[in-house]
């Protein structure tokens, strides 16, 4: 069911503490945690701690959570001093654009310059 927590998803592993990660923000529906692999000195996962498989099925399903997540993602970027550099939210949506975890997440990427377009 939608929502529903997969046996098989990294991240419903790491809302459930199965498996270990950097947690710099949490709340009743939302969880941030740093990216293992930082593509920037500031890169920040946010998601959802129901599972649905990318943004446009969550923002489909449960658009009040969808933009809970946004408003965490923007809290997130004002905890780590981002506003005024500037700071780019992304959401890789599919295997050909770079998508590896099938569970929605937001990137916040900061600290450094982001050229426009991306690769
Ligand atoms: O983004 C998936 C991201 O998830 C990618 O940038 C690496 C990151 N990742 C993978 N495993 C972990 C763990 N265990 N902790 C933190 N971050 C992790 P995508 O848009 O799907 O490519």
């Amino acid at each position: 069911m939608a929502g529903e927590p997969q046996a098989d998803c990294l991240f419903c592993k790491i809302v459930a503490g199965e498996v270990p990660a950097t947690v710099v923000r949490e709340t009743e529906h939302v969880v941030a945690f740093r990216d293992i692999n930082p593509q920037a000195p500031t890169h920040v996962l946010v998601i959802p701690k129901a599972h649905y498989p990318d943004a446009a099925s969550l923002a489909a399903a449960a658009p009040g959570l969808a933009a809970e997540l946004l408003a965490e993602a923007g809290q997130v970027a004002a905890d780590e001093k981002a506003e005024e550099s500037g700071y780019r939210i992304v959401f890789n949506t599919g295997a050909g654009a770079g998508q590896t975890v099938f569970h929605a997440h937001a990137h916040l990427l900061a600290g450094r310059g982001l050229s426009w377009p991306p690769g």
